[in-house]
């Protein structure tokens, strides 16, 4: 008799009218592996060359919010800062010699592994579902959830020829100022920086105890021009924070 009033119970305080809306705070981590590039430009007795080294895995936080209003799905929107760093070397030669060919010993700028960062700003809009609900009313539970949606990105620029030509102007041959240079940096993003949409699935848990959840995903992002040579990649989340 218990049982079955509590079964009574669930069916009439389904938890959906528990949950109506979660927010916090999301960590996430890119699965990424970036190769290594180089560029280089020869005009008459000079050349330069950019040598930039790749990279392994992002990480960042954000944020995120979801709506439970609906029935069988949620609405949900992560913001994402995710980045990492490498580093590039960023040489000048001057054939002295006149037959040419550059050699080490005719490197008149170089300077040096320099760091540098790389960031994405992201934003996901994901419809999910509960595949299976574990839940209790009030006290909490566990859902396997599935989900898909889209998703926008502005990419910072990758260290290239044509970002040092912005940065030092056409002639590439001037001295290498780092101060200044990290200035310009900043104007070239917000002149050049490009939003690029994609989109995802993802599964996943979410954990509900009384007011917190936490849910934890593996995403899989399918998106073009936002690292270098890398159309898909996956990612895991963790959104920590409060449904209501
Ligand atoms: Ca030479």
């Amino acid at each position: 008799m218990k049982k079955l009033i509590v079964s009574a119970f669930i069916c009439l305080f389904p938890v959906s009218v528990f949950a109506i809306a979660g927010f916090g705070l999301n960590v996430a981590y890119d699965q990424v592996i970036v190769n290594a590039g180089s560029d280089s430009k020869v005009s008459s007795i000079t050349e330069v060359r950019i040598l930039r080294n790749g990279f392994e895995n992002g990480a960042g936080v954000g944020g995120f919010l979801y709506l439970d209003v609906i029935p069988y799905i949620d609405l949900e929107v992560d913001f994402q800062f995710v980045g990492n760093t490498y580093q590039f070397d960023f040489q000048n030669y001057l054939d002295s010699n006149v037959d040419g060919a550059f050699d080490d010993n005719e490197m008149v700028v170089n300077t040096g592994l320099t760091d540098f960062a790389w960031a994405r700003g992201s934003v996901y809009y994901t419809v999910r579902t509960n595949l299976l609900d574990l839940s209790v009313p009030v006290l909490g539970g566990v859902d396997l959830q599935a989900g898909a949606g889209m998703n926008q990105h502005i990419g910072a620029p990758f260290m290239s020829l044509s970002l040092m030509e912005s940065l030092l102007g056409e002639d590439l041959f001037e001295e290498f100022d780092e101060e200044e240079m990290a200035n310009k940096i900043l104007d070239y993003m917000q002149e050049n920086s490009e939003t690029v949409q994609g989109f995802h699935v993802q599964a996943g848990l979410q954990f509900k105890i009384l007011v917190l959840t936490a849910l934890l995903n593996v995403r899989y992002t399918i998106v073009e021009d936002l690292y270098p040579d890398i159309s898909a990649f996956p990612s895991i989340n963790l959104n920590i924070g409060l449904g209501i």
